[in-house]
């Protein structure tokens, strides 16, 4: 979609830091990072929100949701936890009308990031 700021990460008009691409998502560091590493992965297709995934493209992206965990988790022993969060509606937070995961690393109880 050409205004969609996600739709311009993925066509690299505006810059990211990409930490995995494939031709079904793009993962790349959050502009506010809530904790150090707090990703966000987006399927390259234009969806705005989760009621909008069929099967197949649900599993397409999903599956992806792991290894892109794992290897957030692998770059930093420091990494304890992670939460992974999806806002569907301006009332549940979501800011962005392109689909997207959060992935926010945890690091200690009171997530001082130690
Ligand atoms: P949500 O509130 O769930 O829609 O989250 C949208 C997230 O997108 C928010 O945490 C900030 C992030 N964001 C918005 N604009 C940009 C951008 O231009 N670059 C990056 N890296 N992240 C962005």
């Amino acid at each position: 979609m050409k205004d969609c700021i996600f739709c311009k990460i993925i066509r690299n008009e505006i810059p990211s830091y990409t930490i995995y691409e494939d031709n079904v998502v793009k993962a790349f560091l959050d502009i506010s990072q809530a904790t150090p590493g707090h990703t966000l992965v987006i399927p390259k297709k234009h969806v705005p929100n989760i009621y909008e995934y069929d099967a197949k493209f649900a599993s397409d992206v999903f599956s992806r949701i792991p290894k892109i965990a794992r290897a957030i988790k692998k770059s930093n022993p420091k990494i304890k936890g992670m939460n992974i969060i999806n806002n569907n509606g301006k009332i549940a937070s979501q800011s962005v009308f392109h689909s997207h995961f959060h992935l926010i690393p945890r690091y200690s109880d009171h997530d001082g990031f130690s």
